[in-house]
């Protein structure tokens, strides 16, 4: 038989020191409904505006008029020293942890391109109806400052590509305040693309349309598909010209200027803690933690002795959960810098990101990355790298005994990893329950996948879909996946190992097995194709396709015809084959 150390490289089979059974929670929005199951039949009609609502939103309570829209930055400013130096030039910062920075308003006319209904009501308490008034344009793009707000920069260092690369920080994203919404949460707002900073180094301080559709398409994806990340609630794209070599190739071309209005719980990064610790400001870097551990990990107590270990502890396990949830949908970040993980491990900074279509543990969406460093495969111990940078930022804080127990905390990563890929792929498969062979099973149809070059969305679904006695009889009419996979000369003995693992479920159907998968195997993600085209569309301001998207991928496990009929869970066209994500942003 075939080796199957490659993957165990995509580490999802070494699980032979995991027992415990999981019933298993993906759904990470507060609301249990994020993912609404096809359950009557997988070619149910049924359209995105049928499905339920997922907020309870009573037109009333919402905030109807922008002017009574109020942020607030204090408790950032209270809480830490100002940048001394004043005014919004490029230099290097010191002693503080943001600069203030106003917003360059962008050049008009501006429109509003996409905007998140969910993230808009759900999270602001906003009307929708605010958004299609003039004032919006300007409130979302930088021209004007909401109530309360005292725009920020954030300083932040990290390592890139493996080397420390000193200062970095907000070069063209401005923090605009915290909102606190009806449900008690805290939000902070930031507009990405919204100009110059003192971190701006080199940059021009702008965003265009291209790499905007792609952060706003993607980071409201991902929270449908159950992933912890920031969300985008609008993108207005002006006609600001944006000067841009899109493949670095010297081919400078003529874009367009687009802000983002991105939002996260807490925007900050394992590069803030890092830059603290590389130039002594060990004060400062205990203030950062405390307000960290404060604010966002409210079972970590502050008279705690050991809160920075728990806290390391608590970035180390769930940093491990994102990236297993990463893999899961096939999602491969593309700059998996310090600077670009997250402190409280959501997803944030949409770059070069692409989800893996034809299964590849070496896929790589960067084309630029000719080394591999981030391919989807290796993230897991890029990880591991990234939270070993974040321990030495934390060692001028730690006892040498807690730096210790620090890096026991590290070596269980690994396992954590491991133990959510079993769960994850476990479930993909619907399998309950936990048998010896589970591993097996799972790493021998992935490396059928690797052999026969399946599609990793489709070939879950597919299997998610089709009956039992169909998959016995071979029938793969319409399942273009599973046609792909059935070429492999080992095919039916996987069959058959699967088979009698899920005959052996007791209490379970048919039926049961596949609505448990339709329920975690999504059927579209955001396939580099599909971005590019709403984005050549988007560039000549028809934003009909963005919008598409937007709602098809709200309900990424929902069989909808409108997304049928764009192919959307088709067979990729011959045109996406010769595709380059469009990296610089
Ligand atoms: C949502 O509305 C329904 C019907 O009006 C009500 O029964 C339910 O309690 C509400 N849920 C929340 C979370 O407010
Ligand atoms: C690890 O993180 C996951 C995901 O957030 C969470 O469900 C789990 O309870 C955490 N485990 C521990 C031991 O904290
Ligand atoms: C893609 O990879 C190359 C090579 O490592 C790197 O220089 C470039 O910055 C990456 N692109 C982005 C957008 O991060
Ligand atoms: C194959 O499956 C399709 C779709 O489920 C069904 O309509 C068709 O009758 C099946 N064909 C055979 C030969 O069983
Ligand atoms: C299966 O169902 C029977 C009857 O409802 C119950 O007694 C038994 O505990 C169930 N078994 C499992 C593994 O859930
Ligand atoms: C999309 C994004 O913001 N990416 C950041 C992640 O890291 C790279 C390199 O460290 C930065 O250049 C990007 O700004």
């Amino acid at each position: 038989m075939w080796s199957i150390y490659s993957v165990l490289v995509f580490a999802l089979a070494a699980a032979s020191s995991f027992t415990p059974v999981y019933v298993l929670e993906f759904c990470q929005s507060p609301d249990s409904d994020c993912h609404s199951d096809d359950d009557t039949a997988s070619n149910s009609q049924s359209s995105p505006h049928t499905a339920k609502s997922r907020w309870n939103v009573s037109a009333s309570n919402l905030v109807q008029d922008l002017d009574q829209f109020r942020v607030s930055c204090k408790k950032l400013i209270e809480a830490f020293p100002g940048d001394e130096v004043d005014g919004n030039f490029i230099r290097t910062v010191k002693d503080c942890i943001f600069s203030k920075s106003i917003p360059t308003p962008l050049k008009g006319p501006l429109r509003l391109a996409a905007v998140s209904k969910d993230a808009i009501e759900g999270i602001l308490d906003l009307d929708m109806a605010v958004t299609q008034s003039e004032d919006f344009l300007l409130y979302a793009s930088g021209g004007r400052l909401l109530l309360g707000s005292v725009p920020l920069a954030h300083r932040y260092g990290g390592h890139q590509f493996g080397y420390w690369a000193g200062q970095l920080g907000d070069g063209r994203a401005h923090y605009l305040g915290q909102y606190t919404n009806r449900k008690g949460e805290t939000w902070e707002l930031q507009l990405k693309g919204s100009g110059k900073t003192p971190y701006s180094r080199s940059g021009d301080g702008r965003a265009v349309i291209r790499s905007s559709v792609r952060e706003f398409l993607c980071s409201e994806a991902m929270y449908f598909l159950g992933v912890p990340t920031s969300r985008a609630a609008s993108l207005i794209v002006s006609e600001e010209p944006v000067l841009r070599d899109q493949f670095y190739n010297g081919n400078v071309k003529t874009e367009r200027g687009a802000v983002v209005l991105r939002l996260a719980k807490s925007w900050f990064r394992i590069g803030s803690l890092e830059i603290l610790a590389q130039s002594g400001e060990i004060d400062l870097l205990r203030k950062l933690l405390n307000f960290v551990t404060d604010e966002h990990f409210p079972s970590i107590s502050s008279g705690d002795p050991d809160k920075y270990l728990v806290f390391y502890s608590t970035v180390v396990n769930e940093t491990a959960h994102l990236i297993a949830q990463w893999m899961s949908v096939g999602f491969a970040h593309g700059v998996c810098n310090t600077d670009n993980f997250s402190l409280l491990s959501i997803t944030i900074d949409y770059g070069p990101f692409g989800f893996m279509e034809l299964y590849d543990p070496n896929f790589v969406p960067n084309t630029s990355d000719d080394e591999g460093r981030y391919s989807i495969g290796a993230q897991v111990n890029v990880g591991l790298f990234n939270l070993e940078k974040l321990l030495v930022a934390l060692s001028p804080v730690l006892t040498l005994k807690q730096q210790k127990e620090a890096k026991m905390i590290l070596k269980g990563y690994t396992d954590i990893y491991q133990m959510r890929i079993h769960q994850i792929f476990k479930a993909k498969l619907g399998l309950l329950g936990e048998k010896e062979e589970d591993s097996y099973i799972i790493a021998f149809l992935l490396k059928m996948m690797e052999d026969t070059q399946s599609d990793f969305t489709m070939t879950f679904r597919q299997l998610s879909e089709i009956s039992q006695l169909q998959l016995r009889n071979r029938n793969f009419t319409q399942m273009w996946a599973l046609d792909d996979l059935s070429s492999h000369k080992h095919f039916s003995d996987w069959l058959s190992m699967y088979f009698l693992r899920v005959s052996r479920q007791e209490n379970d159907t048919d039926l049961d097995r596949q609505n448990r998968m339709k329920s975690v195997n999504p059927r579209y993600v955001l396939r580099n194709w599909m971005a590019e085209s709403a984005i050549r569309k988007a560039e000549k301001n028809d934003f009909s396709e963005v919008e598409l998207l937007h709602r098809i991928l709200s309900f990424p496990f929902v069989t909808q015809e409108t997304a049928e009929e764009a192919g959307y869970a088709a067979r990729p066209p011959l045109w996406a084959k010769r595709l380059k994500v469009s990296c610089s942003s």
